[in-house]
């Protein structure tokens, strides 16, 4: 394996605690990643000796800390191909940043009859801010479904993005399927008709290389929370000339260039769209995140969660009642497995994993139309990073044979 995973654990504390008495498994990475020692003292680091406000002030404090908010957002601009650090705007996460789109740009820009290509394996954060301007501006909202593997259905990328299209949001990568979908064709597509692309790009980011300039994506929306960094910090990339046509999102400070009292003027680009004082810390600190991803190469990241997910499915189909929902091929899929058990629900399973100190989500994962489209209320899920190994597998097994037995489901070894 191109990651050494014993000795990246070593920099991960909380791997180290125990959950009901047991070593922690730690397989919720879709939900948020644990962070390694570099982050944490880079938050303790920016409040013990360069905590000030940002932009304003004319003291070495606000000095040092503007330039490191300043320079993670070329580190981040550097980690996804950006061509600018004015193209990243941070916000708090990417519901906030899809928010920002449908506000900025989608009030200002759509009317009634424009059309919005989705799909039925958005997260909730992909759907409901689209929803919400459908009902406002009488746009209409179409979805491109899924077939039984999973993957988006080639038809209905060519029957629904067309010559009314003026957007099409989709993930980059499903948070319950893993699909990675065809993003670039998605974006060739789009443009033919002269619409703009928005990717959802929350789990992707954090889990394969990804370059906005090869994708060729209008809009990027991610989390530093799901990428080792701190929780209240989001991105939003956006080519410049979107950024300089969209109005602001939200009025405040930092966010002018001149205010009167009937009126004011903005200030430049990615400014515009960062009012009041952001979150300095958690930003400033979000670069250790990215160096040290970077520092293991995001094409080793991936090359490990094909493994993990190739072994992962291969433990789990050995366990009699097992349902895996997503792709067959590994290499159409990031480090997630949504799965169930004949008769067992998945808020059981996921009670009983805890116990054996197995931390998996189980629920519809902020996916509601797609667990309808999979004919299930819930699913299990099991998602990885770079610190998982293939050993701890044997402890999510035996968390399962335990809830089959418990709730009498037949069972038989899994390995
Ligand atoms: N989009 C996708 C594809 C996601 O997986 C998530 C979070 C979001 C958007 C929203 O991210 P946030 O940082 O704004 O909350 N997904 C999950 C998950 O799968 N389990 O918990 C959160």
């Amino acid at each position: 394996m191109a990651i050494e995973t014993k000795r990246i654990r070593e920099d991960f504390p909380i791997l180290k605690r125990e959950v009901h008495g047991k070593p922690l498994v730690y397989l919720d990475n879709a939900a948020t990643t644990q962070k390694p020692q570099v982050l944490i003292d880079a938050l303790v680091e920016y409040y013990s000796s360069y905590n000030a406000n940002i932009h304003r002030g004319i003291h070495a404090l606000a000095e040092e800390a503007t330039g490191k908010y300043e320079a993670t957002r070329q580190t981040v601009a550097d980690f996804i191909g950006a061509p600018d650090a004015s193209n990243i705007v941070f916000t708090r996460n990417t519901t906030e940043s899809i928010n920002l789109v449908a506000h900025a740009w989608g009030r200002k820009f759509l009317t009634a009859g424009d059309e919005i290509v989705l799909s039925t394996m958005e997260h909730h954060s992909n759907l409901v801010p689209w929803q919400t301007l459908a009902k406002e501006k009488g746009v209409v909202l179409r979805f491109i479904d899924i077939d039984d593997d999973g993957q988006f259905v080639q038809d209905d990328i060519e029957r629904h993005i067309g010559p009314k299209t003026k957007l099409v949001a989709v993930t980059h990568m499903s948070n319950v399927l893993g699909t990675i979908n065809p993003v670039r064709e998605i974006a060739e597509r789009a443009h033919q008709h002269g619409a703009l692309v928005l990717l959802d790009g929350a789990q992707s980011v954090p889990h394969l290389p990804v370059n906005v300039q090869e994708l060729d994506c209008d809009f990027l929306a991610f989390s530093a929370h799901k990428m080792l960094g701190p929780t209240g910090v989001g991105v939003l990339y956006a080519k410049r000339e979107l950024f300089e046509e969209m109005d602001p999102f939200l009025g405040g400070g930092e966010m002018i260039r001149r205010v009167q009292l009937e009126e004011s003027t903005w200030n430049d680009v990615p400014w515009k769209f960062e009012a009041g004082t952001p979150n300095i810390g958690d930003v400033c600190a979000f670069s250790a995140a990215i160096d040290y991803l970077s520092g293991l190469g995001m094409e080793n990241v991936r090359a490990h969660e094909i493994e993990m997910v190739q072994e992962g499915v291969r433990r789990l189909a050995n366990v009699p009642g097992i349902t895996i929902y997503g792709p067959e091929s590994a290499e159409r899929r990031g480090g997630v497995i949504s799965f169930n058990l004949d008769n067992v629900h998945p808020h059981d399973l996921g009670t009983v994993l805890d116990h054996h100190g197995v931390a998996i989500r189980a629920g519809h994962h902020c996916a509601q139309p797609l667990m309808g489209r999979l004919d299930v209320v819930a699913t299990a899920r099991a998602s990885f990073y770079v610190y998982n190994e293939k050993e701890e597998f044997d402890a999510l097994i035996e968390g399962i044979e335990a809830a089959a037995r418990l709730f009498r489901a037949p069972v038989h070894t899994g390995a």
